[in-house]
């Protein structure tokens, strides 16, 4: 037995329990979810596609009907069906037509899609990533941007709201081959109708792409609108943020959906299969079958009632603590939040870096990250912001009378630091009061 691993993964579970996550992106799985991904799925190779023969109740999957079967190894009866039914929990979710589920990530998603859709020099308009958007949205150091055209949109320096005009600017100049909406710290619902018009107008060959990682869960609970509702073609995510499901990627898409051995012409109808085809053998070799099965569990769990209280509830706390914050003289990027993500101007509401105050919160058990803020002027590594938000904490049960009391903790904390006495923040009655109403709201998967 490997006593160091084990001891390890212990104490990560000790850490978890015993504090509390704020990170934006982070979340608790259930137990299913987690006994999912441990299981023995994870010794089989499942190159390919799941055939689609013989579907019933669940998998009402008639669009992709057939007896075809494109596995590479035999033994595939049980991971078909996994992978079927995550497949068809998804599209009825996400009123997709289609739904990839085999990406390991949601890097990797969204690079599939570029590869599904671009050729080598085309132009791909996102988001800022010193704006609130996505390394894989056109950083520099990716490989994605060594192979594609980037152009980069920012955010309204005065609603914190994506900045339309300049999507409509660089749209017009630039006749991007995909215009993609989506980020990683921002905290304003889009308007995605204001988006489609620009394309149908002024581009009418671009790809539509959503990247709804941080807000996938907020959709599958009824509280954000989905941008395959609005005309959008294709919508990428992460499995394990507000979805609260594995780690792990999907991609789901409007269009027509094909045989994927045969390569079907590239037209913007024909999404579903080119971007099965980008996924395998395209840019990735097996699936992860455990992880498959664990997002099959994840989307049965957002497919129950709870699931859309969970996801008003995670809202409903994430106002709660941006107006405490701002009570406390917290100055919050866009003022506020309308989903479950809070972005404070730490440096200019205290004169503490991002770095600096993420630090001090760890020592009392609140975990959340340093963040650039849009337009930072601070160094990358001690940015003038930080980002925290709602679903980890309302997965454990958390209120938002709790969230006046972290408000005030990270008042607390803050003041400690402004006075440059970081030392303070071991004192151990904060950990303690910290400590105390974690363990009053177990993990999620210790529960059973
Ligand atoms: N790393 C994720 C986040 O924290 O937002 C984005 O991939």
């Amino acid at each position: 037995m490997d006593e160091k691993v084990l001891n390890l993964i212990k104490s990560e579970q000790k850490r978890q329990s015993e504090g509390l996550e704020l990170i934006p992106s982070e979340n608790y799985v259930s137990a299913e979810v987690l006994e999912a991904m441990g299981s023995v799925l994870t010794n089989k190779y499942s190159e390919g596609y799941p055939n689609f023969a013989g579907l019933d109740g669940d998998d009402d999957l008639a669009l992709l009907a057939t007896t075809e079967d494109y596995r590479y190894y035999g033994g595939q009866d049980n991971t078909d069906k996994i992978e079927r039914l995550a497949i068809a929990r998804a599209r009825r979710i996400f009123h997709a037509d289609h739904a990839n589920v085999q990406p390991h990530s949601g890097a990797q998603a969204n690079n599939a899609v570029y590869n599904a859709w671009l050729q080598p020099g085309d132009t791909v308009l996102g988001m800022d990533l010193a704006q609130g958007g996505h390394l894989t949205h056109g950083a520099k150091v990716t490989q994605s941007a060594q192979i594609y055209n980037f152009v980069n949109y920012g955010t309204n320096p005065e609603t914190g709201d994506l900045d339309y005009d300049d999507i409509e600017a660089k749209v017009k100049e630039y006749q991007p081959k995909i215009i993609l909406i989506g980020y990683s710290a921002f905290m304003k619902i889009p308007d995605f109708e204001r988006v489609v018009k620009i394309r149908d107008e002024f581009c009418p060959d671009a790809l539509l792409m959503a990247d709804m990682a941080h807000v996938a869960g907020l959709i599958a609970g009824g509280v954000h609108p989905n941008p395959l509702d609005f005309g959008f073609n294709v919508m990428t995510t992460t499995t394990h943020k507000t979805l609260r499901g594995p780690r792990g990627g999907m991609i789901l898409s409007k269009g027509k959906v094909t045989n994927p051995l045969k390569k079907p012409e590239h037209t913007i109808e024909n999404i579903p299969t080119l971007i099965d085809r980008s996924v395998f053998p395209g840019t990735q070799g097996g699936p992860l079958m455990h992880v498959v099965a664990a997002k099959a569990v994840a989307l049965y769990e957002a497919e129950q009632p709870e699931f859309k209280e969970y996801a008003k509830n995670i809202v409903k706390n994430a106002k709660a603590l941006a107006d405490a914050l701002k009570e406390r003289g917290f100055k919050l990027v866009g003022d506020g939040t309308e989903n479950h993500l809070i972005l404070v101007d730490i440096m200019s509401s205290f004169g503490v870096d991002g770095k600096t105050y993420e630090r001090a919160l760890d020592r009392i058990g609140l975990t959340l990250n340093a963040n650039a803020i849009p337009n930072d002027t601070m160094p990358r590594f001690t940015p003038s912001g930080v980002r925290l938000g709602t679903p980890a904490i309302t997965s454990r049960g958390l209120n938002e009378k709790d969230m006046v009391q972290i408000a005030d903790w990270m008042k607390q904390v803050v003041d400690i630091c402004k006075d440059k006495r970081q030392d303070a923040v071991t004192d151990g009655r904060l950990r303690e009061e910290v400590r105390k109403m974690a363990l009053a709201h177990p993990l999620p998967s210790d529960k059973k």
